[in-house]
């Protein structure tokens, strides 16, 4: 849908008014219906226009009044980070986060989570970490964070920079990546389990130039999800440019290209680091790239003024250090205005009851485990989260059965499996083969029909 000015008529009306007033017609007026804030404007095609937020800025007057008047989503900085979150390992710390999200939603603004899982500002407890007890402690974070926030976070970046820099295409070595290479398809099996009505999407920087190899192993590692069913919604493209790393001529075609696959795409953490016509004409090339693609759903910058930006000096945003509009700003506001293609309607979340039972089985006696299951139940589907609990003596393996009569299992993690339905026995993977006694580990499946009476039943091997 191509927006066009409703009342175009008007405009030497008003053209003949300046011309009137002022002597000489300098400046030609805006179309009478354009938006005057980036976020109504694109709201005009369905989008959203957002920025980072940092909870330590909330206290000054022109940053508020720029964030409340301008945007219409918001990204915490850093709030919702590992470090911000969990600051000692199970002792969780939402003060900040909850500011930036209590005062985006007083405001009628959506909040985009960032990030659950990353290598980069984890907490100190983690970063020392590794092998099970990591995998556990990351998917515990995972689950925890998105169960707090479950209904109130439009987007979550779930696993945000996995992959490396350079020519290898492949993953970037840390410890969260040596806890095996399904370490992203958990987290975001346990997302999903935790907040299904959040999109889940992986973020990135890099991976702009659709030829690059970082954005070819992002595409291939997509695409493998979408094939395998492991609930992924959406793809950020950080998209944080400088002379060393330019607006990709091919930028538009890279994010039509993973829209293809069946994600949304979103621009999540923009900045154009120049000034003046230069720096507004990429701003407004940028806006326009998002605009031509249907599964765009939005744009974030990363900050309001220069002087919030992480990379300050190079003035990177759409507001100068004093708070004015800047041509940046002008040029994007103008691109959002011209409009673009409708968002694609299959890109808005369903919204289904979800009902989240836990049922409990325990078989102790049967070789020294129990088996616990915690059920989230949608209208055609289900996560099931299992917990097996080793009994006085720890455990070199374990096997769980469970009864899948009325429902038919499409994907499982952190376990084997055999079968779809009926009695579908799970068994441990390598690395959660060793639970000690008393201990316990997760796995879980997710399923299409009713996940109820799956009573599951826990034995040693
Ligand atoms: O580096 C730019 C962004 C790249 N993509 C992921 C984003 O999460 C990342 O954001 C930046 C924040 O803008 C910075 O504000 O992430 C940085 C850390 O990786 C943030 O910097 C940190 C400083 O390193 C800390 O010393 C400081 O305490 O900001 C903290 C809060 O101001």
């Amino acid at each position: 849908m191509k927006l066009t000015p409703k009342s175009v008529a008007l405009i030497p009306i008003i053209a003949t008014v300046a011309t009137a007033a002022f002597g000489a017609t300098l400046i030609a007026p805006p179309a009478a219906n354009a938006a005057t804030t980036l976020g109504a404007a694109a709201q005009q095609s369905g989008r959203y226009f957002g920025t980072a937020v940092a909870a330590g800025r909330l206290g000054d007057s022109t940053y508020v009044g720029i964030l409340n008047r301008e945007f219409d989503m918001v990204t915490a900085e850093n709030e919702m980070k590992m470090d911000a979150t969990e600051p000692n390992q199970n002792q969780f710390s939402f003060g900040n986060g909850d500011r930036i999200l209590n005062q985006a939603r007083n405001q009628g603004k959506r909040v985009r989570g960032h990030a659950l899982a990353w290598h980069s500002q984890q907490p100190g407890w983690m970063q020392n970490m590794s092998g099970t007890a990591l995998r556990n402690a990351m998917l515990n974070h995972v689950t925890q964070v998105a169960t707090y926030y479950k209904g109130k976070i439009y987007a979550w970046d779930v696993v945000n920079e996995a992959y490396a820099d350079g020519g290898s295409g492949g993953r970037r070595d840390s410890n969260l990546q040596r806890t095996g290479n399904d370490w992203i398809e958990a987290a975001f099996r346990a997302a999903r389990a935790a907040d299904p009505g959040a999109k889940l999407c992986y973020n990135d920087y890099n991976t702009d130039n659709w030829s690059d190899a970082k954005t070819q192993g992002v595409y291939r590692m997509v695409q493998d999800f979408k094939s395998r069913g492991v609930p992924i919604d959406c793809v950020g493209f950080q998209s944080h440019f400088n002379n060393n790393s330019p607006v990709p001529s091919n930028y538009q075609t890279t994010l039509q290209n993973f829209a293809n696959l069946g994600v949304d795409v979103q621009i999540t953490e923009l900045d154009i680091e120049g000034s003046g016509s230069a720096q507004a004409q990429k701003f407004g090339n940028v806006t326009k790239a998002c605009l031509a693609v249907s599964r765009c759903t939005g744009i974030t910058v990363w900050g309001i003024r220069d002087s919030d930006s992480w990379r300050a000096s190079g003035t990177p945003l759409l507001f100068d250090s004093s708070g004015n509009k800047k041509a940046a700003y002008n040029a994007t506001l103008d691109a959002l205005n011209a409009g673009g293609t409708g968002t694609d309607p299959t890109s808005t979340t369903t919204t289904t009851t979800t009902t989240t039972t836990t049922t409990t089985s325990n078989n102790p006696g049967t070789g020294g485990c129990t088996a616990t299951v915690s059920l989230n139940q949608w209208n055609e589907g289900f996560v099931a989260t299992v917990k097996v609990t080793a009994g006085s003596s720890a455990l070199s393996g374990w096997a769980v059965t469970a009864t899948v009569s009325n429902a038919t299992v499409t994907s499982s993690w952190s376990a084997n499996r055999s079968g779809n339905s009926g009695s579908v026995t799970f068994t441990n993977v390598d690395y959660n083969a060793n639970v000690p006694a008393g201990g316990t580990t997760e796995f879980g499946f997710q399923g299409s029909g009713n996940g109820s009476g799956l009573n599951p039943s826990c034995s040693a091997r």
